[in-house]
């Protein structure tokens, strides 16, 4: 018992050891707007937490205090005077003002991870189909559809602490492509080349999922990120990417 008391005591007097607590329920961030995406989720985490409590709270207490007793019928209301109302329109209104609230907090967010990307010259085209994530690399012309192009399956590698663009398609069916530990989710819809982008900090292999059911094989559908260090992601290319073509290309376009 005593243990206990130093435990909780130890956890209120370290300011910010509640947060921390929390945060290891979910999976570790290395995304550079993981934190901005985190502090959105436990935003709504509290408020719909509290709420929650407050609300079977209520119910639990009128059950309670009203519960059945010999001779007395239940009454029915219909919400005729001002006081019946309340019960409605005030929960009602500040449900919204909650709404409101989380809104403005997320709207900031929502820019930076939604709208323009910063600047990159590193491009992976993200093909997801039933039941494989196929990962596309301009090769060193930097354009995508040319015979350079480099294609890897499920693995997709970057380097940390650059800026990756990703254009993600589908030939068949709606997939959606989630990376938890970058806190990256987007769907990626037939006909559509959707954009979306991250920048790891941690170098690591990180979990890709398929998040829309899409199949008999969605369960299958994993991937990874592979996060590595500037020299060993260029060992990386130096291995797997053709040679440079640029002298045999340009050579060849003057013929
Ligand atoms: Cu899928």
């Amino acid at each position: 018992m005593a243990r206990r008391v130093r435990l909780w005591r130890t956890c209120l007097n370290n300011r910010g050891t509640a947060a921390t607590v929390l945060d290891h329920l979910l999976p570790i961030n290395v995304s550079t707007f993981g934190g901005d995406i985190d502090h959105v989720f436990w935003l709504i985490f509290w408020i719909v937490g509290l709420w929650f409590i407050a609300a079977e709270c209520i119910l639990l207490y009128s059950v309670m205090r009203h519960r059945r007793k010999a001779g007395a019928v239940a009454a029915f209301w219909r919400g005729d005077t001002p006081r019946q109302l309340a019960w409605v329109l005030i929960p009602a209104f500040v449900v919204l003002c909650l709404d409101l609230g989380i809104d403005y907090a997320g709207a900031s967010v929502w820019e930076r991870v939604k709208g323009n990307a910063p600047a990159s010259n590193i491009v992976v085209r993200v093909t997801a189909k039933q039941f494989n994530w196929i990962f596309t690399y301009p090769g060193p012309d930097n354009k995508f559809g040319t015979a350079d192009d480099v294609t890897s399956e499920n693995d997709m590698h970057v380097p940390v602490g650059k800026v990756v663009h990703l254009e993600l398609e589908s030939p068949d069916v709606i997939h959606s492509f989630f990376v938890p530990n970058l806190r990256l989710k987007q769907d990626v819809v037939p006909g559509r080349t959707i954009r979306a982008w991250f920048e790891a900090t941690k170098a690591g292999t990180y979990e890709i999922a398929c998040s829309e059911l899409c199949g008999f094989g969605h369960y299958s559908m994993q991937g990874n990120v592979i996060v590595q260090n500037q020299a060993a992601y260029a060992a990386w290319v130096r291995e797997t990417w053709p040679r440079s073509t640029a002298a045999s290309s340009s050579a060849s376009s003057k013929n």
